[in-house]
């Protein structure tokens, strides 16, 4: 029921052998997904399994209730949620599970999303929710992926050489520039 987009194959060997859902991708509307689903792209290329789904916080309340509070008994490890606006989707869920929350501020039609990075970023004391900049759904998936990387050491060494691949692009592309 929760799921509306079916993720691609596993492109890396993390040795995940279940499809049991680690990270729960949410949203506050459809209007967010062009920005969630690179999350969910990165997800893919690592070859975790992911829920995604939307989740309002104002529009369904109970629903969001609902989900916060069966995560972690269903057997997820994080939930990465975004919305825009008065952004309280991230801070709500992180409010009703001990999970860990990566909050996604998404631009709206007014205000260049700072509005939203501001609800989300500026947790009061106590309900942690570890944001990511305006937009930005692929340092979610990143972020969500270095969490389950703790503890778990395949995904790490994928980790790593993500981070060497990246390096190694940006030193080639500046080799280009010189010559
Ligand atoms: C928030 O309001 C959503 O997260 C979305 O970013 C924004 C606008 O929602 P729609 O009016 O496009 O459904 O709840």
């Amino acid at each position: 029921e929760l799921e509306l987009y079916a993720p691609l194959t596993p492109q890396s060997g993390s040795g995940l052998s279940s499809r049991q859902p680690l990270v729960g991708i949410i949203m506050g509307s459809d209007s967010d997904l062009p920005v969630m689903i690179p999350a969910a792209r990165v997800l893919d290329q690592f070859g975790v399994p992911y829920e995604l789904t939307i989740v309002s916080a104002h529009r369904t309340p109970d629903r969001m209730t609902e989900y916060a509070r069966a995560a972690a008994s269903r057997g997820l490890r994080v939930i990465v949620a975004g919305a825009g606006g008065a952004a309280h989707l991230p801070g709500m869920v992180a409010a009703m599970t001990s999970l860990p929350v990566v909050g996604v501020p998404v631009k709206g039609s007014s205000l260049d999303g700072v509005d939203s990075l501001h609800s989300i970023v500026q947790m009061p004391r106590g309900i942690p929710v570890a944001t990511v900049a305006i937009n930005n759904g692929v340092n979610a998936g990143l972020l969500a992926i270095r969490i389950l990387a703790a503890g778990m050491p395949d995904l790490a060494t994928d980790m790593a050489e993500y981070i060497r691949t990246q390096a190694v692009e940006v030193i080639e592309k500046a080799h280009k520039l010189e010559e």
